[in-house]
């Protein structure tokens, strides 16, 4: 848990609130992903700071109120790439278990949309799909260049939070 954490805690528990992001770094007004190397720990470090009088007053957040956005379980940072080789056709599946929206995005490739909740389809070239809530979409892409190429969700608040993996294409 990064030390300025507590005075924005104290600040917002004095105004109306707010979101604190973990796992971003700001350099000169751009944000990049740094990912969070063990989210059960600083979850675990949060509680146990909220939860001790001689830091905090009385809590007010629970545990719902502290969330992780993911690809396949695992934050930025703790995630396996996807793996392909050039030319290879590739499907990539999106199950949203969610109620929120996720519109993935994935670099250095366009792909088709073939199937949304098991329906095949037809669907445009994109390189962005919307993935609606408890959704199930299907992309068909083939592999492009070798390279590591960023996979994640575009709502700003989730891609900060970690929710962002890689397609490995290997040669
Ligand atoms: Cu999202």
């Amino acid at each position: 848990m990064p030390k300025d954490f507590w005075p924005t805690y104290s600040a917002m528990a004095n105004t109306h609130g707010g979101v604190v992001l973990l796992g971003v770094r700001e350099k000169s007004g751009v944000f990049t992903v740094a990912g969070l190397p063990n989210a059960a720990k600083v979850r675990a470090d949060l509680f146990n700071n909220l939860n001790n009088p001689g830091k905090v007053s009385v809590n007010l957040l629970t545990d719902a109120d502290v969330q992780e956005v993911t690809i396949n379980g695992a934050v930025h940072g703790e995630h396996t790439p996807l793996q392909g080789k050039i030319g290879d056709r590739i499907e990539l599946m999106f199950m949203n278990p969610t109620m929120m929206m996720h519109p993935m995005h994935l670099h250095g490739h366009a792909f088709q949309v073939v199937n949304i909740n098991g329906k095949a389809i037809n669907g445009a070239m994109r390189d962005t799909v919307y993935v609606p809530p408890m959704a199930m979409v299907t992309v068909a892409l083939d592999a492009g260049e070798a390279a590591r190429w960023m996979l994640h969700c575009h709502h700003m608040p989730h891609l900060s939070t970690g929710m962002m993996t890689e397609f490995a294409v290997s040669a």
